[in-house]
């Protein structure tokens, strides 16, 4: 991807929406498969850490509780913001602190799009995500999980519905600062034009992050395990409009290169330093057609 093209950060969306009439549509999923499998994989329990974030001005976004009594979200999430609620399981938690990156600048594709969020009180009935602090290695699939708008890849994104959502993807792109930031595309099961990273062939339940996705959580399974390895920041675009339809493409900022900061504010993060990557095939394969996209 051309990184001197613009991106959609995923902006939240203005709480208002929330009381506005909703489709049944789902979203950014693909259209021949059921709503009703991402909502299901949404709730399954490794994912259970995933809640809802609404800054002090209104905008919904996502954020995963790594520790009882923190939360790691997008720092976009929290510009000019001064206080946050993070709801989990319909309880409201409200902020002491807001954190964001040192390193933030407003361009996801150069990463630190990493923001902290201390909680009035521990969240005591979910288990934290285990954060992974080793680079990823292409290619392997991932889950990631957010409140955002929902849609097909046939209609992008349409409606917030405020239902926490996940799909599926294969993690097989970057944006040159593979790194910090890595991608994935959102491919059509009707044709494979719309391939922009490694296969163009989806995953079942393959999907696209959208706005209020920010600072929801990208997962991956390891030796059985599941880790927190990804922080949702952007979507980008081939078609002129990153709408999250089919082509367009999710960038999400990697855990292992801000350890270190997360690890100076947070006390006890629940880490692994698990070694891997001889057993992945190295296949890196980098879009060679410019994305445009547009701030959402
Ligand atoms: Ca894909
Ligand atoms: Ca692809
Ligand atoms: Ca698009």
């Amino acid at each position: 991807m051309n990184p001197g093209k613009k991106l959609a950060a995923l902006w939240g969306i203005p709480t208002l929406a929330l009381a506005l009439p909703c489709s049944t549509q789902s979203a950014t999923i693909r259209d021949d498969q059921p709503d009703s499998s991402y909502l299901a994989l949404a709730n399954d329990s490794e994912f259970a850490a995933v809640g809802l974030f609404v800054n002090s001005w209104g905008f919904t976004g996502s954020a995963t509780l790594i520790a009882p009594d923190w939360i790691l979200t997008a720092a976009h999430n929290l510009v000019a913001a001064s206080s946050g609620t993070f709801t989990l399981n319909g309880v409201a938690y409200a902020s002491t602190q807001l954190i964001g990156n040192p390193g933030w600048n407003g361009d996801g594709f150069n990463g630190y799009d990493f923001g902290l969020v201390h909680l009035s009180s521990p969240v005591t009935n979910v288990t934290p995500a285990t954060l992974y602090t080793e680079s990823l290695q292409p290619v392997l699939p991932a889950t990631f999980v957010g409140f955002g708008l929902t849609g097909t890849g046939l209609t992008g994104y349409k409606t917030l519905d405020n239902l926490k959502r996940a799909f599926n993807n294969e993690v097989d792109g970057d944006f040159g600062n593979p790194a910090r930031v890595l991608g994935c595309d959102f491919d059509n099961p009707h044709t494979n034009a719309d391939n922009s990273f490694g296969s163009a062939t989806p995953l079942t339940l393959e999907g696209c992050v959208a706005n209020g996705d920010s600072g929801g959580g990208v997962f991956v399974t390891i030796n059985s395990r599941t880790y927190l390895a990804g922080v949702i920041s952007f979507v980008a675009a081939t078609d002129g409009s990153a709408n999250a339809d089919y082509g367009d493409v999710s960038g999400f900022g990697q855990i292992s290169f801000v350890a270190p900061w997360i690890n100076s504010h947070v006390p006890e993060p629940s880490t692994t330093a698990l070694l891997i990557g001889l057993g992945w095939v190295l296949q890196w394969q980098r879009s060679r057609r410019n994305h445009a996209g547009r701030r959402a």
